[in-house]
């Protein structure tokens, strides 16, 4: 049975740019599962049983949270690759993930937020501008980076455990991507594909990146972004 996997998108249905959905992407392509994609936009929380994305609906349960998405591949497909390998694995990827969602996002947030709002169809921007505003206190243009090269900056000072890491081992599972790569894959791609190549070629960051992007066919690195597409 073929996964129906629910992916956000914008009013060009070919942008696909939420970090969380780039993980399940990611971990979905990783256990070489067949998968069939179906662009949501924020206007359809109303008419779909999941409420948020990333969600997979496979063999009559839907699944609707990032990582319990790989949780339930792992458990459930045990004879593809791994994603996280056991507890010890899963204990790896909850920290990667921790340290995103706390302290990569928020630099994230300042470089990719405002552009998102300015690529979703005409019945999700409001929903949108008024959940996040509500959020942030702000207008999302007040959120906005303008100056590209400060928070460039800033998000390298957040990556720089990253850094280092990826200077010893090629991924943040050591020799083989694991779904720890994928947490801060998604993040990073988030920017990637909405605003602009958030890391520098020349960084280990940079060159991981681009080795994520150019698995599975080069998935992720053949992606449209706002910029190409
Ligand atoms: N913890 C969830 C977060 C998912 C999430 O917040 N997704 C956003 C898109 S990036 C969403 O679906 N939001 C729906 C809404 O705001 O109504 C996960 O990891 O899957």
């Amino acid at each position: 049975m073929t996964i129906q996997f629910y992916e956000l998108a914008g009013e060009n249905t070919d942008i696909k740019f939420s970090p969380f959905v780039w993980r399940t992407r990611m971990a979905l392509l990783h256990k070489g599962l067949d998968f069939e994609s179906h662009a949501w936009q924020f206007k359809d929380r109303t008419s779909t049983e999941h409420k948020t994305v990333p969600a997979i609906y496979d063999n009559g349960k839907m699944i609707s949270d990032s990582f319990e998405i790989a949780k339930y591949l792992d458990a459930q497909y045990p004879d593809k690759p791994t994603l996280m390998n056991g507890a010890e694995g899963e204990a790896h990827a909850q920290l990667v993930s921790a340290i995103c969602n706390n302290l990569i996002f928020f630099t994230a947030v300042t470089m990719a937020i405002y552009p998102v709002s300015q690529i979703l169809d005409n019945e999700s921007a409001p929903y949108f501008l008024e959940t996040r505003e509500g959020k942030f206190g702000k207008k999302l243009s007040e959120i906005n980076a303008d100056d590209r090269d400060a928070a460039k900056e800033n998000l390298k000072k957040g990556l720089a455990a990253f850094e280092d890491t990826l200077g010893i081992s090629d991924y943040l599972g050591g020799e083989k991507p694991t779904y720890a790569d994928y947490t801060l894959f998604g993040v990073l791609k988030w920017i990637d594909v909405v605003a602009y190549r958030p890391v520098d070629d020349s960084s280990n960051v940079g060159k991981w990146f681009d080795r994520i992007s150019n698995l599975y066919n080069g998935n992720a690195a053949n992606a449209p972004t706002v910029n190409n597409k």
